[in-house]
This record gives structure tokens, sequence and C-alpha cells, in this order.
């Protein structure tokens, strides 16, 4: 029996979008759905409690950062990452594929994995997809993600050609390497840059195995936005009905409803918590950079229209207070107020669904959020 298993409920008749629940053994994902990102075992400033509260039902953590450190046997000895952490509903993990190559040093790529240096304290190390599958079962995680190489853009078409072959081979021995099938759930991923017959190459390789769950990678790597949801659109009809579809790295709002549209399922971006950790909210009006010096004396909160810990509970002036002031506090309520945003804003994506009514939403979102579909 497979750890995973995707439920279609229905697809929108105005769009397409598809509205579904993953099963998981940690419980169940209603998607679309946003994956907050735990890089090292924790959303930064943030609680596993504060998180249930704001309505996330799954976290994403990383691969490479946990192998670097604490390391995978401590996670392993400690019960698995979900006691580790105290978080009991799903986490995925990214394989390491990807911030190896945007985070390592003197990395070195062959048939047999990655050699690179630790961003930490220059260590030598290797990842390969028996290595990064193998601490993913040690850290037992929900949703383990194939170990990939994400091709920089722009790049050759050769060499995005060989690497994509590589990316195929790489999963074919993840899955061989999977210890776990029963409990975690190993999803491939799509590349093949911006060219469509690589990515119809990748997605047939890859779905010629048996994977749960198949994520679309390579995407958001500097490309424009129309050429990237012109890939998504060539790309999203390849990968089989009947499984959840991740969009790596890719979270704005615009784009989780644009990508919501074409047919994806889950989506995973730091923009929300990054951008909250420098004073900067997502609003239902847009961008509000709370920090600055025309709330002073705003005594309203971040977004009239939530009803978030932060917004309940705290002005815009207070908050702006705290992060003039070093204080903590106030770029916790920054996360909390922006994570708690695109969780929300897809459980209207959801019911919008529901409602065969997406594009309607889509057109209203984006006359307040006051973005020409960019
Ligand atoms: N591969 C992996 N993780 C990723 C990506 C990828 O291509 C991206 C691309 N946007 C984000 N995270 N393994
Ligand atoms: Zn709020």
């Amino acid at each position: 029996m497979s750890a995973i298993r995707y439920e279609l409920i229905k697809t929108c008749a105005q769009t397409g979008a598809r509205l579904g629940r993953v099963h998981t053994p940690h419980g169940v994902i209603d998607t679309p759905t946003f994956m907050p990102v735990g890089t090292q075992a924790t959303v930064k400033g943030i609680s596993p409690e504060e998180l249930k509260e704001l309505n996330a039902q799954i976290i994403l953590s990383n691969t490479y950062h946990l192998f670097l450190r604490p390391g995978h046997e401590l996670v392993r000895a400690a019960g698995g990452l979900h006691k580790m952490m105290n978080w009991d509903r799903p986490i995925l993990t990214d394989s390491g594929g990807f911030q190896v190559f945007s985070l390592a040093e003197m990395r070195k790529i062959t048939e047999e994995g990655v050699t690179f240096r630790s961003h930490l304290n220059g260590d030598k190390l290797f990842l390969s997809p028996e290595v990064a599958t193998g601490v993913q079962n040690a850290l037992g995680s929900d949703i383990m993600m194939a170990f990939d190489e994400c091709p920089p853009y722009p790049a050759e078409y050769e060499y995005v050609k060989q690497s994509t072959e590589r990316t195929s081979r790489w999963a074919e021995r993840c899955l061989k390497a999977h210890a776990r099938p029963n409990d975690q759930g190993l999803f491939a991923i799509v590349q093949g840059g911006m060219h469509k017959d690589l990515r119809a190459q990748s997605a047939a390789d890859l779905t010629s195995l048996d994977f749960p769950g198949y994520a679309i990678g390579g995407l958001s790597v500097g490309e424009s936005k129309e050429i990237m949801y012109e890939v998504l659109e060539h790309t999203v009809p390849l990968l089989p009905s009947r499984k959840p579809r991740y969009l790596m790295g890719v979270g704005s709002p615009d784009a989780l409803v644009e990508g919501s549209i074409r047919g994806v399922d889950m989506f995973d971006c730091v923009l929300p918590t990054r951008i909250a950790r420098n004073g900067t909210t997502m609003t239902s009006q847009g961008r509000l950079v709370v920090k600055n010096a025309k709330f002073a004396e705003d005594f309203g909160p971040i977004d009239p229209e939530c009803d978030c810990y932060a917004c309940r509970n705290y002005s815009r002036a207070y908050i702006r207070h705290l992060i003039r002031a070093d204080e903590m506090f106030g770029l916790r309520l920054t996360t909390i107020h922006n994570l708690h945003f695109l969780v929300h804003l897809m459980s209207q994506v959801r019911q919008a669904i529901r409602d065969d009514r997406l594009g309607d939403f889509r057109d209203e979102f984006f006359e307040k959020y006051g973005m020409a579909h960019n």
C-alpha cells in the first residue's frame, strides 16, 4: 500500500483547477495547498501551535540543512522529525538536490552524485540519490523528494538535456533505495528547463515509474512569469491525473492562484516568511511595508480583512515600533500574518473551485491586490 493517496473531489468548471485531498500517514491535506517552509526543522520564529492556529496542514523541511546539522542520525535517535520538532501533521522534505546547488561551495557533479563543501564549516560532503533517500528515511517525512538537479537559467540546451536525463536516472535510483514505502511516499521531480521537448521526455521517463506524486521543478529560477506559466501549462497535462502535483519553490499570491488554475495541487515558498522578517506584509490590498514611517500612528491592523492572531490583537503602529526597536515579537507577528494570508488564500481558492468560479475569483483578487496578472 502506498503511503500517499490522492483523492480528486472535483474540477472547477470555469478553469479546470482541482479540488482534492492528499492522504498521508499524519493526516489529510486539502488541496490546492500552500506549505510553509521550515528549513531547519522550524518555521523561523513560530511554534507548531501557532502554525496550527493559522491552519497550516503541512510544512516543508530540508534534507540538505538537516544532513549538515544536526545530522539525520541524531534526528532518527530523537524519534524522527515529527517527534523532535513536536509537529504531528504531515511533513514534506526536499531532497537537497536544489539547496546543494544554491548554497554549497565547490560542487562537483558526477553520475554518482554531488561532492560539495558545507556552507557552514567547509567540510567535504557527498549527496547522491541513495544518500538523500537514506537521510529522508531517517527523518521520517510523510513525503520525500527524489534527488534531482535543477539546471540554472539560462543554460545551454545540451546541458539541460544531459542534466534532465541524469535526473531521471537518479529518480529510479531513489525509488530503489527507498526503504519505507509503506509509511513514506517518494515524489519524482520533472525537470527540463524551459524546453518543451525535455519537459515531455522528463515526464515520460518519470511517469513510466510508479511514484505516488509528481513535482515540477526547475521553475521560478529567473525566467519571466509568462515563460513559467507557459512551461507549466505544457507540463501539467503530462502528469497522471490521479496523483498530486507539486510546483516547487513557487508561492507568490498571484502564482498560487495561476498555478491552481493550471492544475497544481501543492506549493511551497520562503517568500512569506522571508519578507516578514524584513517588515513586509501581504494584504488583501497588496504588499504593505509595515516598517514605513507612514504607519507610525496607524492604530489599525495590518489587514482589516484578516482575522489572524496579529491582526486581531495588534496595530500597524505597534508592530512598526517593535521591528524598528529590533524586538523579535514584531517579526513573529508579521510571519504569522503572512503565513495566515497565504493559507487563507488557498482556502478561498478551494471554495472558488467548489463553486466553479475560480476564474472570477482570480479577477476579483487581482483587482484588489493590484497586480495585473504578472
Ligand atoms: N528541485 C528541488 N527543490 C526545489 C526546486 C527544484 O527544482 C525548486 C525550483 N523552483 C525549488 N525547490 N529538489
Ligand atoms: Zn493578519
